[in-house]
């Protein structure tokens, strides 16, 4: 490493954009108005409530000028990716600067007048959030909940050979479970064609309110634990700028010409050896320039600087802190008159989609394109008759997952992702075509492993998750399969990515992304031989929270509605689809052509199972979910023996969100046509797959609600045959 990489002069201007980004983080978190200090501070200009995280902010805004310069040194395709996402000031001032934000929104001028508005929408009503939020161009990462960065930089990266995505990891995200599993990502990643991730680790010492693990265990020790996780790291350490500023110059040309090398070697070499990739630990002191001691307290490089150092209007004494804070950065240096940045300082940044607020990797579905998808009809199941015979509906659905990995094969844009459950789940066919990507050691009798393939499988359902969210948001299409219970441990990614999928849907710059496709298999009604720990349905009760806008619940209940149901879903955009289905062998009830008329429908009467043709029934069966409509067939036949004058209609729900009133979700049935279906006074009986008090919660505004009786799953699980478990509940 060259000490110094930087020539003075351009150590100043960086410096200077340095001082530009932090100056600007400070004025979003503080200011109304006087954006430029034209005059002395006053109380006025400063904002009542004061939100907004300062502690991480000037070690990422230091990053950032600093991947600006190895942008453009190497003409690099590089995306950012701010784990400590609450450093929202650094990732809006950033994308300021560098003009993307002005062009998408032409009302934050850079000017003066601009300056005034980017400041006062920060964190305020009618404004943006304080976080790396989807209004933040070149933002594919909120991180508002810690620990997924590291996750979605390399599912952003998989199939996309030329990108690099710089990933700043909190040291305190570092501590969760999602992202202390995220290191082994690079097990996974093929550098032939796949990109690359560059991990920054944060290491500002610090938390909320407490030091971080890893800043407080010895140099050597972090050093043969990221060893050890396969990376090979480079330490950044200091607080003086200059230095600073040289060493990080260095380190980064050193690390990007590793990068370079690395997949030099492998891609004319055709070598798949596993690399060892570099990756920066930057070690900075948390609110770093910022006010070094308040009140008699040290700040600067405590946990004190994590929020809102300082608070004018409760203490008059520290509006001058403010101010003198503010004028340490000397803005009249950085910007003109008129509010710009000063021409030699706007030169540092990257031109047109190599800005990284540009970058249409960061806006997925700039670049995605349709899967090639084969005719789900091919696949069908012969049905001569309701009841006939079926191998279970997801080794079905397999060979048409195979052939859509297939045929999307050249244009790289199709995978599927699992703990480790592809071959369990009944999707076997997929090792037809291709393999499990690994790029870890391998051995004899290993089975279907492969430096590349469009199978992603670890045992850990975050990253799963985190890949999948990585891919799909970068334009790309996906699967998830997974045990239906155990899906439970990402209810929380799937929130934020639905809350993503929420407000990116209305901002009109933002293009809408391929669907995240769950298939939830190894159900709660066929554990036999697991029993009670992998039985848990509650994972829709989660998903039927979030905004009607974004979800969708599919309960197929044979194979050919299944095939049917995960076409449309592949070719949906924006949405989430849980669709749950069987592995085991079960009977099947529908040709293709009536699966496909009655999955468009998404709810019906099957008529060739009721009886009520020419009178109004004496009783509905209802069914939702493949077990409970064998349960309820079968009931019906049963009856249909024992008493021949009894009228029996039987509707079977494949869309669980038909049942909303379309007031609630825009698949909802009209109260007509759920009055039609269901009478309005008739009993009921209605045969659900997960927990019953759901069904209750989606109709409890129907006319015949206080008539529907709702069987489901009563957490009366246990090891015992699958008829006596369904008996229980
Ligand atoms: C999963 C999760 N748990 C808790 C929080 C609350 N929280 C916000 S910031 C923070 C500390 C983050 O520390 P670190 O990752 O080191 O970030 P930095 O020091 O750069 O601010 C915590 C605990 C959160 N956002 N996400
Ligand atoms: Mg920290």
């Amino acid at each position: 490493m060259n000490d110094a990489t930087l020539a003075p002069e351009l150590l100043h201007r960086m410096d200077a954009y340095w001082r530009a980004a932090n100056y600007l983080s400070v004025g979003q978190i503080y200011l109304y108005d006087n954006p430029l200090l034209k005059r002395s501070l006053e109380i006025a200009d400063v904002k009542h409530m004061l939100l907004g995280h300062w502690g991480t902010t000037p070690g990422q805004n230091f990053i950032y000028v600093h991947l600006n310069r190895v942008i453009k040194q190497y003409d690099l395709d590089m995306i950012y990716v701010s784990g400590p996402g609450h450093g929202g000031p650094a990732v809006v001032g950033n994308t300021y600067l560098e003009g993307t934000y002005s062009e998408i929104y032409p009302n934050i001028s850079q000017d003066e007048t601009g300056l005034q508005k980017l400041f006062l929408q920060f964190s305020f009503p009618g404004g943006i959030p304080s976080h790396a939020s989807p209004e933040c161009p070149g933002s594919i990462h909120e991180g508002g909940e810690l620990g997924y960065s590291l996750s979605h930089s390399f599912g952003a990266v998989f199939d996309n050979p030329d990108l690099i995505v710089a990933c700043v990891i909190g040291d305190g995200e570092a501590e969760t479970g999602p992202l202390a599993t995220a290191w082994h990502s690079n097990k996974f990643l093929d550098p032939i064609t796949d990109g690359a991730v560059l991990p920054i680790l944060h290491l500002n010492g610090y938390k909320i309110s407490n030091p971080t693990v890893l800043a407080r265990v010895e140099h050597e020790e972090l050093e043969q634990f990221l060893r050890g996780c396969g990376w090979t790291p480079h330490f950044v350490e200091g607080d003086d700028p200059e230095a600073m500023h040289q060493l990080m110059a260095g380190t980064l040309d050193t690390v990007i010409e590793e990068i370079q090398r690395i997949q030099n070697k492998a891609r004319d070499d055709n070598d798949t050896t596993r690399p060892r990739w570099p990756m920066i630990i930057l070690k900075s002191p948390k609110g770093w320039t910022g006010p070094e001691v308040v009140d008699g307290l040290q700040v600067e490089g405590t946990f004190r600087s994590h929020q809102v150092p300082l608070h004018p209007r409760a203490h008059p004494e520290h509006l001058k802190l403010l101010e003198d804070w503010l004028k340490s950065y000397r803005p009249e240096e950085l910007f003109d008159a008129q509010g710009r940045l000063k021409v030699e300082l706007d030169e540092l940044a990257p031109r047109g989609e190599r800005r990284m607020g540009a970058n249409p990797h960061a806006n997925g579905g700039m670049l995605l394109r349709d899967l090639r998808m084969p005719d789900f009809r091919d696949y069908a199941v012969d049905v001569p008759a309701p009841g006939a015979p079926g191998i279970g509906d997801t080794h079905v659905l397999g060979p048409f997952l195979r052939d859509v990995a297939k045929l999307n094969q050249a244009q790289r844009n199709f995978r599927v992702f699992g703990p480790d459950e592809t071959l369990s789940n009944g999707l076997e066919a997929l090792f037809e075509v291709t393999q499990r990507q690994w790029d870890a050691a391998t051995v004899p009798n290993d089975e279907w492993l492969a430096p590349a393939g469009r199978v992603m499988e670890m045992l850990s359902e975050h990253q799963c998750e985190g890949w999948l969210e990585g891919y799909l948001l970068t334009g790309r299409h996906g699967l998830f399969n997974c045990y239906e219970a155990f899906i439970h441990i990402v209810d929380s990614m799937f929130n934020q990515h639905a809350k993503w999928l929420k407000v990116t849907a209305h901002l009109p710059w933002r293009r809408k992304i391929a669907s995240l496709n769950y298939l939830l298999t190894s159900h709660v009604w066929r554990q036999d031989h697991n029993g009670f720990t992998h039985q848990d349905p509650g994972f829709i009760d989660h998903v039927v929270n979030k905004k009607a806008e974004v979800v969708r619940v599919y309960f197929p209940p044979d194979a050919n509605c299944l095939l049917s149901v995960m076409d449309h879903c592949l070719r949906s955009r924006h949405y989430v689809n849980v669709v749950v289905a069987g592995k085991h062998p079960a009977p099947q009830w529908l040709s293709m052509d009536a699966a496909v008329k009655h999955c468009t429908q998404g709810i019906g009467i099957w008529q060739w199972a009721s009886n009520d043709q020419a009178v109004s029934p004496d009783v509905v069966m209802a069914c939702c979910g493949d077990v409970p409509t064998l349960e309820t067939l079968a009931a019906v036949s049963i009856l249909r023996e024992h008493l021949h004058e009894l009228k029996i209609r039987v509707v079977n729900v494949v869309d669980l969100m038909k049942l909303q009133p379309p007031s609630e979700h825009p698949h909802g049935l009209s109260d007509m046509d759920f009055d039609e279906l269901f009478t309005k006074d008739k009993p009921v009986i209605f045969a659900y797959h997960a927990y019953p008090w759901l069904i209750h919660r989606l109709t409890y505004r129907r006319t015949n609600h206080d008539n529907i009786h709702v069987r489901g799953y009563k957490e009366e699980g246990t090891i015992t045959t699958p008829g006596l478990r369904r008996v229980r509940s």
